[in-house]
């Protein structure tokens, strides 16, 4: 059975962004895969997060990763910062990372642009995320398309570290969905769609209930001609509404413009509101009463002590490959 390994960070309550480009597939993968779901709490903290919020959006992060239908019996579900050898693992990964090409990361230009103070961590990321995904002997990666670059990153420092220190690693590979890799802010359809964007219009997250729902959508940034057609160049934000309706509602973009064709932005956003609400009416009912439930540490406790078993022996392969420590007897 291959290994699937994905990571998300607790840095607010996800958004529709993240369940379409990420979790999402998740859900359909268990099934088949060998899978590592992990709440990186080690790479929120490369921004600054308020300690009692983070612990809240870890916790709620479980119970989101449980309502949406992942199987604590199929797939394993744990806290990163549970398990210390991505920490470890990464140290040892950033020193074979060039800076040159931490550098180079969009996401980094992104997060530090125009920042005065930019943390070490927030440069130093990509090698701990690659610590995640290879220390699980990672096949596949499903995850949206913003972290494409990453992923190939993880690439480029396992054939590395292969080359230098003797083949230990797997090469792992990306698995980004055809449609819905990047669902656009509903501010900005230029930009993605992000939980930690400060416009709070700009997305809509798991947990907002059926009123802020309507008033996001009836909001999100559209055009003045009128017609509900998929254009990505000349008409991002209705494009953007359609690509969230067709994945919600399992209909063709062809599909919906005809079904469409005449009538107006209003009934249109009216309808997409209605699907999101109906979508995320059932994951909210499960979410809460999961939190109100004693099996989320459970699957916590037994995720992190699965993961721990799995991460250590290949923190202690690449202990052995790069000469750290002494050589123990078996
Ligand atoms: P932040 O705003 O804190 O940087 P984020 O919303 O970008 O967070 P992450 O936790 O970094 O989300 O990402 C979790 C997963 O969701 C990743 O696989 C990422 O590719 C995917 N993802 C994030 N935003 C989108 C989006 N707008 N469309 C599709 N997939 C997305
Ligand atoms: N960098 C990712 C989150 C992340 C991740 C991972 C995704 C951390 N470790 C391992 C996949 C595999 C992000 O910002 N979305």
């Amino acid at each position: 059975m291959k290994t699937i390994f994905s990571g998300i960070q607790p840095s607010g309550v996800i958004t529709l962004g993240n369940y379409i480009g990420a979790m999402k597939q998740f859900v359909e993968l268990q099934n088949e895969y060998n899978c590592y779901f992990c709440i990186v709490d080690q790479h929120a903290i490369t921004v600054p997060q308020d300690r009692l919020e983070l612990r809240k959006n870890i916790r709620s992060l479980a119970a989101l990763y449980l309502a949406v239908g992942i199987d604590p019996n199929k797939a394993t579900l744990f806290i990163q910062s549970e398990v210390p050898a991505h920490a470890q693992a990464g140290w040892m990964l950033q020193c074979i990372a060039y800076i040159g090409e931490l550098e180079r990361m969009t996401q980094f230009k992104d997060k530090s642009a125009g920042k005065e103070a930019v943390s070490a961590g927030l440069l130093t990321y990509p090698p701990l995320m690659a610590a995640d995904i290879l220390l699980y002997s990672t096949d596949i990666v499903p995850v949206g398309e913003d972290q494409k670059q990453h992923i190939e990153l993880t690439r480029d420092l396992a054939e590395r570290f292969n080359k230098r220190y003797g083949e230990i690693f797997t090469i792992p590979e990306a698995r980004i969905p055809k449609v819905g890799a990047r669902i656009m802010s509903l501010a900005e359809p230029t930009k993605k769609m992000s939980k930690s964007d400060p416009n709070k219009k700009a997305f809509i997250t798991l947990l907002d209930d059926a009123k802020t729902i309507e008033k996001k959508i009836k909001s999100a940034v559209t055009d003045s001609d009128g017609i509900i057609k998929h254009d990505k160049e000349n008409k991002p934000g209705i494009t953007n509404l359609l690509n969230i309706y067709s994945i919600l509602a399992n209909k063709t973009i062809d599909e919906l413009q005809k079904e469409y064709e005449g009538k107006g932005y209003g009934e249109f956003k009216a309808d997409l509101a209605q699907v999101i609400i109906d979508t995320l009416t059932p994951i909210q009912e499960k979410y809460y009463n999961l939190m109100e439930s004693d099996l989320l540490d459970q699957v916590l406790d037994e995720g992190a002590e699965k993961a721990n078993k799995v991460a250590n022996k290949m923190l202690k392969k690449m202990e052995n490959a790069m000469g750290l420590g002494r050589k123990r007897k078996k």
